[in-house]
């Protein structure tokens, strides 16, 4: 067991970023057997859980004339435009099945205001919105966040990167993860910002 310090975040595994689902993830399934292991070692483990309203405007769908992949200002932010996934109540949003949820402390949605959108699992992009993750964690004493799930490139980068900007110890778990991967290249980049920005960058081994 690890100690109290370290809590386990599980990014986004929902049906919608695993293969099949709306904004599916390659071998992003596979993830789920290792998360499962991590969890039975943390005391404390919280999850994330991208929840939209159908009327957002991260979905092309949402903007006449506008199609998956193109870019619009939100908030004053470029906005990449992506396929309607993860509305709340829908079964994408929903969490898989194999994926062991009894030890779960705590879910916090994100992604619920229309007007901007929410990558990470503490602020929305315009960091404005707060889950309350972060409060959550300091109450718990907690002073390290392992930090797996969907997707790599995307919400667990903002979510790895704003744990660190709070000054939480951040470790990636890099086999509990997948990126989506829009350009090839995403993946691999988005390791190498964490490992620049100071998170440590380690495998589900080195836990177990
Ligand atoms: C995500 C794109 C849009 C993610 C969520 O969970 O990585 N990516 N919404
Ligand atoms: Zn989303």
């Amino acid at each position: 067991m690890r100690s109290k310090e370290e809590a386990l975040i599980i990014v986004d595994v929902q049906k919608d970023f695993l293969p099949g689902g709306a904004l599916e993830v390659k071998d992003g399934d596979q993830i789920i057997p290792i998360i499962n292991r991590l969890q039975k070692e943390f005391e404390l483990v919280v999850a994330t859980q991208d929840f939209h309203p159908a009327d957002h405007k991260s979905f092309a769908a949402n903007h006449e004339g506008k199609k998956v992949g193109d870019f619009v200002k939100l908030g004053g932010l470029d906005q990449f435009l992506w396929p309607v996934h993860c509305v709340q109540g829908s079964e994408g949003a929903s969490f898989e099945k194999d994926l062991e949820k009894k030890s779960w402390a705590e879910i916090f949605q994100k992604g619920k205001n229309p007007e901007v959108d929410s990558y990470s699992g503490f602020f929305d992009n315009a960091r404005k919105g707060d889950t309350g993750l972060g409060d959550y964690l300091k109450e718990k004493g907690v002073k390290s966040v392992y930090i797996t799930g969907l997707a790599l490139d995307y919400c667990v980068k903002f979510t790895a990167m704003d744990a660190l900007s709070l000054g939480f110890e951040t470790f990636l778990v890099k086999d509990a993860s997948r990126a989506v991967n829009i350009t090839p290249e995403d993946g691999g980049n988005a390791l190498k910002e964490m490992q620049e920005a100071g998170i440590q960058i380690i495998t589900s081994q080195e836990i177990l």
